[in-house]
């Protein structure tokens, strides 16, 4: 469903807008079935063109654990077909209009007891480029319910406003990192959310979340959308209106 006039007045004002029940029950389980042992799967074999990071990296003691799969769309059919589903792509055109390109589809594993922290960042830390700007739409759905425990994602409202910030980056932490790296804020908000519940934010706000301390997992899958001709060279494909252009 598209969303209101008051609500992208709200994604501009905070940055992002929480979508409950993006999609069915029917639907989430399907995504977890293609995601059966994973984990497993993924540690005997690596699909091409799929990209993992480990928990290893950031805490040796814990074994074949991912943290994030790249290009999850090709391990799932059934998130091959979220990608490109007008549930998503209708709340995307609404926010940065009709010419879409895919960026990327990843998972975010967030495994029961070993899943690290990702510190605070802006998503767009990684993705500028000289001849880019920050027009990328992030669809964030949640696979399992996210709750505090679990390590749901945390937002700072309207933080966007701010522009990007110089970010660290240092071996043995996981990505880059805002000055504190994952020290409590008290202007964060948590975004504990239902399976099958999304939000959508722009590359500029600042998020992060927490370890996952609990017995249940927080499996979530985050899609990034661009304008296409915003930095064609890193975009996977044209999914709705005009095509890609030459430079
Ligand atoms: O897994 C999470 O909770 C956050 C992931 C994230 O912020 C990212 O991939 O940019």
């Amino acid at each position: 469903m598209k969303p209101t006039p008051e609500e992208i007045r709200a994604f501009d004002e905070q940055g992002y807008i929480v979508v409950e029940d993006l999609i069915g029950p029917e639907w989430v389980d399907e995504i977890r079935r293609d995601l059966e042992d994973l984990h497993e799967r993924m540690a005997d074999h690596l699909p091409s063109g799929v990209h993992v990071s480990s928990e290893h990296e950031v805490d040796p003691a814990i074994q074949r654990k991912m943290k994030q799969l790249m290009h999850a769309e090709l391990v799932s059919p059934a998130l091959d077909r979220l990608v490109r589903s007008d549930a998503v792509l209708e709340i995307v055109e609404a926010v940065i209009g009709p010419d879409i390109s895919l960026y990327h589809c990843k998972l975010l594993m967030k495994a029961a007891r070993d899943g690290t922290i990702t510190p605070w960042h802006q998503d767009y830390s990684y993705w500028v480029t000289e001849d880019n700007r920050p027009l990328m739409l992030n669809c964030m759905l949640q696979i399992d319910d996210a709750t505090i425990e679990n390590g749901c994602l945390q937002m700072v409202p309207a933080s966007h406003k701010k522009g990007l910030m110089p970010h660290e980056r240092e071996g043995k932490v996981f990505g880059r990192f805002l000055p504190g790296y994952f020290q409590p804020r008290e202007d964060a908000v948590p975004l504990p959310l239902r399976a099958g519940s999304a939000v959508f934010f722009g590359p500029l706000v600042i998020h992060g979340s927490d370890a996952n301390r609990s017995e249940q997992d927080r499996r979530a899958v985050t899609i990034a959308y661009n304008v296409t001709g915003n930095n064609p060279a890193q975009c996977r494909e044209v999914l709705r209106g005009r095509q890609r252009s030459g430079g």
